[in-house]
């Protein structure tokens, strides 16, 4: 007899800007305060699913909430069913297409979906999926950086036991990213992996020549040389790229991945949990990776993925960016440059009071 699932109630949206540890500035601009829509189901049995969106800028903050809003009542009396409710909107919204806002916005609910469903059973998502909260080897996450104003922030992410940093270079000449990652090799030393991120900022040729003049600092990826879209693009890099490709945070939806994959865009996979379609889109788009076996590392979102890291075949590396750690209750820790899931559901509860102090209503 199957148990009768928790009905939503009502959504409740809140759009905060929240204080970063860092700025990250990239190739293609910056981010010095992280843009986010937090998103509560509540339900009638007192079960409250929660997770949010990272709008990457104010300006979707407002569109992304009065969608949620819009669809509230569409979803009301509904079950928390992530699955379920993927099948309602995959359908609802398919005239409409699921790339860009709405997207977004529904990968965000699938995961505040499975963070009730946790908590209903009382346990972490990841045992939910069939696995363990085992402890994830992530590295930490740089915009382009100073390599001698920035050394001391460096050091004490190694200190932290990372074992992976990753700096995002381009967006000024070859010689200054040469410079940059010949001096952060130097800090870090030998045995650390060391990632660079183009954020989509040359063309093909012009990654080419980069890539070939990094080759002799032992680099562990170059992420997003071209735009994410232009995956045979990537792929044409790929084929001559003495390091390995690293791809995905742009992908929308598993059949997003499916062809950068058949188009051998990449020799590592990132999706993004708001942009795959949330937990359900990240176990779907799973299986595409195995098929071919990719490592699958994480973007963004730590708390969730840390709980979808571990029943992820060909895990990689969690990417440790922990954007909304100002407005969470508990932000998650990290263990020697480890991160383990937390729970029930996702483990996550809002800090109300600096959900009320950084709450963005432009
Ligand atoms: C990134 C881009 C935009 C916001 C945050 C992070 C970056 C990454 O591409 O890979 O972390
Ligand atoms: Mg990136």
């Amino acid at each position: 007899m199957t148990e009768t699932l928790p009905k939503i109630r009502a959504l409740e949206v809140r759009c905060v800007e929240v204080p970063m540890a860092r700025p990250l500035r990239t190739a293609v601009g910056s981010i010095t305060a992280a843009p986010l829509v937090l998103i509560d189901v509540v339900t009638g049995e007192g079960i409250t699913g929660r997770a949010y969106i990272f709008g990457y800028t104010t300006a979707v903050l407002a569109p992304i909430a009065h969608f949620l809003t819009n669809i509230s009542e569409e979803i009301a009396g509904k079950t928390i069913s992530p699955v379920e409710r993927a099948r309602d909107f995959d359908l609802r919204f398919r005239l409409l297409g699921h790339q860009g806002l709405v997207g977004m916005a529904l990968s965000g609910l699938d995961m505040a979906l499975w963070d009730a469903l946790g908590k209903v059973h009382g346990v972490p998502v990841v045992q939910l999926l069939g696995g363990e909260a085992v402890s994830l080897p992530a590295y930490d996450s740089y915009g382009i950086l100073d390599p001698v104003a920035d050394r001391p922030v460096l050091e004490q992410s190694l200190a932290r036991g990372f074992r992976g940093i990753k700096i995002k270079i381009g967006g000024g000449s070859l010689r200054r990213d040469v410079e940059t990652v010949a001096a952060v090799r130097d800090i870090l030393g030998p045995d650390i992996a060391l990632m660079v991120d183009y954020n989509q900022s040359l063309s093909v040729p012009e990654a080419i020549r980069r890539i070939e003049r990094l080759a002799d600092y032992d680099l562990h990826w170059v992420e997003e040389p071209v735009p994410a879209e232009d995956v045979h693009g990537h792929a044409k890099i790929r084929d001559v790229s003495p390091i390995p490709i690293q791809s995905g945070e742009n992908w929308w939806f598993p059949i997003g991945m499916a062809k950068a994959i058949e188009a051998g865009a990449c020799d590592y996979v990132m999706p993004d949990l708001i942009k795959i379609g949330g937990i359900t889109g990240w176990l779907r788009a799973m299986g595409v990776a195995e098929t071919a076996s990719i490592p699958v590392s994480s973007h963004l979102f730590i708390e969730a993925s840390a709980h979808v890291l571990p029943v992820t075949a060909n895990a990689h590396w969690l990417e440790y960016l922990n954007l909304a750690d100002a407005i969470l209750a508990e932000p998650l820790a990290v263990e020697d440059g480890r991160v383990t899931a937390r729970g029930p559901g996702l483990g996550m509860d809002w800090n109300l009071e600096a959900v009320e102090r950084y709450g963005f209503t432009g």
